[in-house]
């Protein structure tokens, strides 16, 4: 409220150019607010890699200001920047390779950045620079100076709410003051921005000149609306802008609640003349605005240059980390409900599965399982011994998740709660008593998890002597991370609640889930004595919250708009760094009908995170409830994403070690094809998957965007070509969804399913070969032992390259760092847009073995298929096609 009574125009801040100095990390000086005077200290560095920097803080703040901890991995390494000009009004700064510019005006204050003279973007070029600094609170009011103060005052500083707010029955005491912070940013020649999760919106974000702002605000919202602004779950404070030849990002490090304003225009560009004949012209140029507010903090603000898509994905996580690497068992199906009831219904469910010939790889348990909510127990009447069941999914190779909430149930006869409150551990309300919210125990308090100490405690908690009945193969999930808390302000925690240093939860609010998962995770690393890797799945999530495993997209409901609107979510929190991401299968809320389960299960087989799950009063719903077509094409579906789990795993480790998304828009493949820039109801699934999933009901057909005018693509399943790219009217039935391979692509499959990813590690390869308009292509195969950290500390890994290329296909080494031993083999090759049949085909192994190779080539579709190769996955080879 306060920051929008701050309109567009000219900013009442000046830089002092007389206080620049310089040192080899940043360039520092003064700027100062025309009107109260109060100097703030700016400091701009350039990072290795197309990386600026920009800081503003008090220069001499009345207590130190809060500065987001544990986000960046490391101190980012800086490089040296040069003044190149300054003179009355103006400084400009070069980089090292003079490829970038920064030109600060003095008066106003701006400051401008520029890429070998194309002006990317500028800050405060529309005077929405705010900064609140840190005052001493008003008197107390004694009897006199009360009636003094005129009752409008007193009124207009509460509906400012400098002091203290009010939210319906709740008062939200600020300690400190006012303290928010806010900026302007114009992004030149870009009308397509994206980005800033979490939020049930398109995938391009909107203009809010009317209406409600992007709220970037962690929040536990039940039956959460369709296309609204409002921030659930989680936040990442990343903005991505794209126009033909260049991608940006802005990343807003800042954890309290922030507001993102967004208004796209033409604006009048001056074209000068070319030759004296020539008049000079104008041209109407698009730029973005973007206005960041944030309640408290500083402005520390990353600005990354790209200059492609893929850059500013690196820059990114150069900043704040790659996505862990997860478990390959995790990339499975995962079969979840609130809740399976007991041990009986544990080994029911899971039988189901092996009776209807459907793969999966984890049964999940959520709150019930506990005794009372008490998470690290069981429920001793329904879960007599948890040890034994989960020796029963051992067998079966399956792998168990629990769920462990952060609120901790008040009762001094628990432990955890005893020891907690015994060590100070839980977060404090404002008079320095223990925080107590309602949740689902009852009387609650939350764990501090922003404390050091009180993480390596939680971590603790999960070895497996300590935690009772757990076993090598249970996984953790965390819920209600927002921290929720029911009948709390906005079912939060209020922001006057006291942190770990004295901090304040407004400062910190959107790191809590963070937090609980970096602790989570830290813990099951830890019971293995670093040895294995851990999968921790969170609802709620901030900027970084990748390194440590995979969020879902939380309550959504069972309704085909939820379908629809799932894939811009989970595009958009790809963007932000976080590769492992789902949406409930079938939708948490309500029934989905069989024909919305199934098409649901269809999409969910091509994304990163695959689970099924129900709520309470939902109808049960295994896939084989549905009748006998419905478990058919949902087994098909489920037996398709096993199939596919070589590449997807190769993708996530493009993830984990390029920063890469698993989950792309079409525009980052195609950054040049304006046409793609909007699509949402698409998506890549690495650079070789276009997977277009079907959201309406009753489809008898889609229109499916083929891009790229050079490009070939096939059907996935068909392996025919497709007529040229373009917008195609496809043909749909319920047994499947269109899924294409780009031309110019290898693809690593298994030739069948298993029941689980440990029962298929012996299973062959089968590659899928896509042809280009030049008859080449290439991909990638990685390849682990799927569970520990060994390809990382032993360098136990595969990373092998299949080359197409004058009719010879060869495989070979790209990392020869990598050593790990498989008695797998490719079986089987097929290669899509072969123009003619062979007459022999021959394959030699690196000992120079040659023998002939059996083939059948469909001169409908134009795929030729190798059979019975036998080839090492772990050794070079190549197939001659004569
Ligand atoms: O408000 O643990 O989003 O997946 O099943 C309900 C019970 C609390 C919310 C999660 C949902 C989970 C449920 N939890």
């Amino acid at each position: 409220r306060r920051q929008k009574l701050l309109h567009p125009g000219k900013s009442l801040y000046r830089a002092l150019l007389d206080s620049v100095t310089l040192s080899d990390d940043s360039v520092k000086f003064q700027i100062i607010h025309e009107e109260n005077k109060v100097l703030l200290q700016v400091e701009i560095c350039e990072i290795e890699g197309n990386i600026f920097r920009l800081k503003i803080d008090e220069v001499s703040p009345l207590r130190e200001r809060h500065k987001v901890p544990d986000v960046l991995i490391k101190e980012p390494t800086t490089q040296r920047l040069f003044i190149s000009q300054k003179e009355a009004g103006i400084l400009v700064l070069t980089s090292v390779n003079e490829d970038y510019k920064l030109q600060v005006t003095a008066n106003p204050f701006q400051v401008e950045l520029q890429s070998k003279g194309e002006t990317v973007l500028s800050m405060n070029s529309n005077g929405l620079l705010y900064f609140e600094h840190l005052q001493l609170p008003p008197r107390k009011p004694t009897a006199e100076n009360e009636e003094a103060a005129s009752d409008s005052s007193k009124e207009k500083q509460e509906a400012l709410g400098l002091w203290q707010e009010k939210f319906g029955s709740f008062v939200d005491i600020k300690a400190h003051g006012p303290s928010s912070v806010g900026m302007d940013f114009s992004l030149h020649g870009f009308d397509h921005v994206y980005g800033i999760p979490q939020h049930t919106e398109a995938l391009l974000l909107k203009n809010t000149s009317d209406g409600d702002a992007y709220r970037l605000y962690n929040l536990d919202i039940f039956g959460h609306k369709i296309h609204d602004k409002i921030g659930i779950y989680g936040s990442v404070p990343l903005l991505l802008a794209h126009k033909p030849n260049r991608t940006s990002g802005i990343f807003w490090l800042n954890s309290s609640e922030t507001l993102v304003d967004i208004s796209t225009k033409a604006v009048a560009e001056h074209v000068p003349s070319r030759s004296a004949a020539e008049t000079a012209k104008q041209r109407a140029v698009p730029q973005t605005n973007v206005r960041w507010m944030s309640e408290s903090g500083i402005i520390d603000v990353f600005l990354l240059m790209g200059p492609t898509a893929f850059d500013v994905f690196k820059q990114f996580a150069q900043l704040t980390g790659t996505q862990a690497l997860p478990p390959l068992f995790s990339l499975g199906y995962h079969q979840c409900r609130w809740n399976y009831e007991d041990e009986q219904d544990i080994k029911a469910v899971d039988a189901g599965f092996d009776e209807h010939d459907i793969p999966y790889d984890v049964i999940w348990l959520d709150i019930e399982h506990t005794d009372g909510k008490r998470y690290f127990t069981w429920d001793k009447k329904r879960f007599q011994n948890p040890r034994k069941m989960q020796e029963h999914l051992r067998k079966k190779k399956r792998k168990l998740v629990v769920i462990v909430d952060p609120h901790i149930k008040v009762d001094p006869t628990y432990t955890l709660y005893s020891q907690a409150k015994e060590k100070g551990y839980f977060v404090k309300d404002r008079n320095g008593r223990d925080f107590e919210g309602i949740c689902w125990p009852g009387s609650s308090c939350y764990l501090d998890f922003t404390n050091p100490e009180v993480r390596k405690w939680y971590a603790d908690q999960f070895a497996f002597k300590t935690y009772k009945g757990s076993t090598n193969i249970l996984f953790v999930w965390n819920d209600m991370n927002e921290p929720s808390v029911f009948k709390g302000a906005e079912l939060t925690m209020q922001k006057d609640a006291v942190h770990y240093n004295s901090w304040e939860h407004r400062e910190v609010h959107n790191l809590y889930g963070f937090y609980q998962q970096m602790a989570t995770a830290e813990g099951l690393i830890r019971r293995s004595s670093g040895k294995e890797r851990p999968f921790v799945l969170t609802r709620s999530f901030f900027a970084g919250s990748q390194k440590y495993g995979a969020v879902w997209t939380g309550d959504n409901t069972a309704e085909w708009g939820y379908l629809k609107i799932s894939i811009p979510m989970l595009l958009t929190i790809s963007m932000a760094g976080i590769s492992f991401c789902g949406a409930d299968v079938g939708g948490f809320i309500g029934d989905p009908e069989p024909e919305l389960l199934v098409r649901w299960y269809q999409a969910g087989a091509y994304q990163p995170f695959f689970r099924g799950h129900s709520n309470m009063e939902s109808k049960r719903r295994e896939p084989w409830l549905f009748g006998k077509k419905n478990t058919q094409i949902i087994r098909e579906a489920i037996r398709e994403r096993y199939v596919l789990l070589p590449y997807l795993y190769t993708l996530f480790y493009r993830a984990h070690t390029a920063a890469e998304p698993v989950m792309r828009p079409l525009w980052v493949e195609f950054p040049g094809e304006i046409e793609t820039f909007g699509v949402e109801n698409e998506y890549m699934l690495g650079n070789a998957l276009l997977v277009h999933p079907v959201t309406e009901q009753e489809a008898k057909a889609v229109s499916v965007l083929l891009p790229g005018s050079e490009e070939i693509w096939y059907d996935f399943r068909k392996f025919k070509r497709m007529e040229d790219p373009g917008i195609l009217k496809i043909p749909v039935t319920l047994e499947n969804i269109p899924v294409f391979q780009r031309g110019g692509t290898v693809i690593p499959l298994k030739t069948t399913a298993g029941k689980s990813t440990e029962w298929m590690i012996h299973i062959s390869y089968e590659l899928h070969v896509a042809l280009d308009t030049e008859a080449c292509a290439t991909g990638e195969l990685y390849l682990d032992d799927g569970h520990s950290f060994q390809y990382l500390h032993k360098k136990q890994f595969l990373c092998r390259k299949f080359t197409f290329h004058k009719n010879i296909l060869s495989s070979s080494c790209t990392d020869e760092s990598g050593k790990y031993h498989t008695t797998c083999v490719v079986e089987r090759v097929i290669v899509l847009g072969f123009v003619q049949q062979p007459t022999f085909v021959t394959a030699r192994s690196k000992d120079g073995k040659e023998k002939e190779v059996v083939f059948t080539y469909d001169t409908k579709t134009s795929a030729l298929t190798l059979e019975n190769l036998a080839l090492s996955v772990d050794a070079d080879w190549e197939i001659c096609i004569n």
